[in-house]
């Protein structure tokens, strides 16, 4: 079918029923009660209102809708009683060719599925991409599903059917998010360069990173920047210059990270490079410019991985690099500085990196949400408000190494234990607050040993808060606490403030358009913080910032190679962000 909106809106209401039967399972009632809300101003909206009309349906009608679903490799494909939609949907996922053994495995694992929550598992097979699953992600996502509480599962069902819909529509309107497939593919690409062969770690000038950042150069090439360069620090920079009527035009800044955390997510910085780069690439075949200059940094080191220097790459660019950072050493003993010149980079020439404010409009950037609101809420974008701040330390604690069997516990001077007591604190403290967040996120014994009571403990402390205030005092008390469990315990402590990132507010000027973005896409504007750290929040120090987030799959989940998102909603950000892009320039010429 090659279904035009215009068509769907002008319809009757039988002819447009009709046109959407299909859709969702066994349930043409869902897209039937949406049609109350015609005409549709995209195609977004119209999946909006399907998904509020099922919302509003209660949940004796979405258990019926789950339920309407047919088991994956079950009876009713075995039995050919599959509807077409789901006969295709499981045939293009190989669930019709499996060997004994994982059609056994499938049995077993909807048995136990079904037997505790009382409904099947439903998985969009056709996956973020819309090309399919492999038969081997199906039942790793069925075997790890089943674990979870029922409830979660519920919502999970649901937001599944509506990706399966999602992409039921594409069809029958025969429109597909190419842009958002081309972000997409490039950062799967882009995920093959890796640290460690077990997952997915790029840490700062390794060779995986400088692969990293040939690829996107290599994008930048092809897809029409005028110039592509790489800086003092490794950062990435593209340019798509103004439209060469306008003398000294401005610049409107974006880009986003590419290194990694350890065992981290595909998207995670590196959405917000690509997206700017599909806007450039549309720009470019349509032979267009704007009244500014677009420049698209990759940057090129902001998890603070492999040396303590969080935000080193966008740092430079406010002038707040600090060289001191040249000196520290990673975990081999080499020094950042020596990493640097042993790929050709000049410590001397970071300080020119610092941009002046007053050649830029300002900054925006596209990243996932890293969290589980948009998921939550079947929000494909969302608008940020404002960036947490935050608070690093690193630290360790020195009790006494003794032997555990002969040490009474009395006696003792665990290094463990202060640590243990101090993260309790950290959640009880930051719990207090309501919206600050503390973690302690790495712990470690230096040779510890089965038999030995721990003399040393190494740790962690990210702390984090919507204001300064906030943050500093919750860092206050988590360092005063610190201080009072090692007197009581009778051991010793050191701690290292290694980064202090002050909360960054949006602008609201940029706010505004992102605001405007998502509207004009037939999308509700949804507010929400960024409880993640984001290059946004050094620039912030010099020139209007202001971000737009994207939902992620699996409760938002980061940091983790969970980390999904759709194709579908990486077109809807790249369609914004030409919103953006077009309504600045609109703008800029009254
Ligand atoms: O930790 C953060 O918030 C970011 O991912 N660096
Ligand atoms: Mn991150
Ligand atoms: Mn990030």
């Amino acid at each position: 079918m090659n279904l035009k909106l215009e068509q769907l809106n002008q319809a009757s209401d039988q002819q447009a029923f009709e046109w959407l039967k299909g859709l969702y399972e066994h349930s043409d009632w869902v897209a039937q009660n949406a049609l109350a809300q015609r005409p549709f101003q995209s195609l977004s909206h119209l999946k909006r209102a399907m998904i509020d009309a099922l919302n509003a349906a209660g949940e004796p009608a979405q258990l019926a809708l789950i339920r309407a679903h047919p088991e994956l490799a079950g009876k009713a494909m075995i039995s050919k009683t599959l509807t077409a939609e789901s006969t295709h949907e499981q045939g293009k996922a190989g669930l019709t060719d499996c060997t004994p053994e994982e059609f056994e495995l499938i049995q077993k694992l909807n048995r136990d599925y079904s037997e505790k929550f009382g409904f099947p598992f439903i998985v969009a097979v056709r996956g973020p991409r819309g090309s399919g699953l492999t038969r081997h992600e199906i039942i790793e996502t069925l075997a790890r599903r089943v674990h979870n509480p029922r409830d979660y599962e519920f919502s999970e069902a649901l937001r599944n059917i509506h990706r399966i819909v999602e992409i039921r529509l594409s069809d029958k309107f025969n429109h597909y998010p190419s842009a958002g497939q081309f972000v997409w593919d490039a950062q799967e690409k882009l995920a093959l360069h890796s640290d460690t062969s077990e997952h997915l770690t790029v840490t700062y000038l390794t060779p995986a990173h400088r692969a990293c950042a040939l690829e996107i150069t290599q994008h930048m090439q092809a897809t029409g920047f005028d110039e592509v360069k790489h800086d003092a620090v490794g950062n990435v920079i593209g340019i798509y210059r103004a439209d060469p009527s306008y003398k000294n035009a401005p610049t409107l800044l974006t880009g986003s990270h590419f290194d990694t955390v350890r065992n981290g997510g595909k998207y995670d910085g590196r959405l917000g490079i690509f997206v700017p780069i599909a806007c450039v690439q549309a720009l470019s075949q349509q032979g267009r410019r704007l009244p500014f200059n677009f420049e698209v940094i990759g940057f090129s080191e902001e998890e603070g991985q492999r040396y303590r220097a969080t935000f080193l790459a966008s740092g430079a660019l406010v002038g707040a690099f600090d060289e001191a950072w040249l000196e520290q050493t990673d975990a081999d003993g080499v020094s950042m500085k020596a990493a640097m010149m042993a790929l050709g980079l000049k410590p001397d020439e970071i300080s020119l990196i610092k941009r002046n404010p007053k050649d830029y409009l300002g900054f925006v950037e596209v990243h996932i949400e890293q969290g589980p609101v948009l998921n939550e809420l079947d929000m494909p974008l969302g608008v940020v408000t404002s960036i947490n701040g935050s608070a690093r330390f690193v630290g360790h604690i020195t009790g006494m190494a003794s032997h555990a069997g002969t040490t009474p516990m009395n006696r003792r001077r665990d290094a463990v234990l202060a640590v243990a007591e101090l993260a309790l604190f950290v959640e009880q403290r930051a719990r207090q607050d309501g919206d600050s967040v503390g973690t302690v996120g790495q712990v470690n014994v230096p040779n510890g040993s089965i038999n030995v009571v721990p003399g040393r403990c190494d740790f962690s402390l990210d702390l984090r808060a919507p204001s300064n205030a906030q943050r500093d005092a919750l860092a206050h008390d988590v360092c005063a606490e610190l201080k009072t469990i090692c007197e009581r315990r009778g051991v010793r402590f050191e701690l290292t403030e290694i980064m202090r990132a002050a909360a960054a507010p949006s602008d609201p000027k940029l706010q505004k358009y992102w605001e405007q973005a998502v509207e004009s896409l037939g999308l509700p504007v949804f507010h929400l913080p960024s409880g993640a750290g984001h290059d946004a929040m050094k620039l912030h120090e010099i020139m209007p910032q202001a971000m737009l987030f994207v939902r992620g799959l699996h409760a938002g989940i980061s940091h983790n190679p969970l980390e999904s998102s759709t194709c579908d909603d990486m077109q809807l950000a790249i369609e914004a962000m030409q919103h953006l892009l077009d309504a600045l320039a609109h703008d800029l010429q009254q």
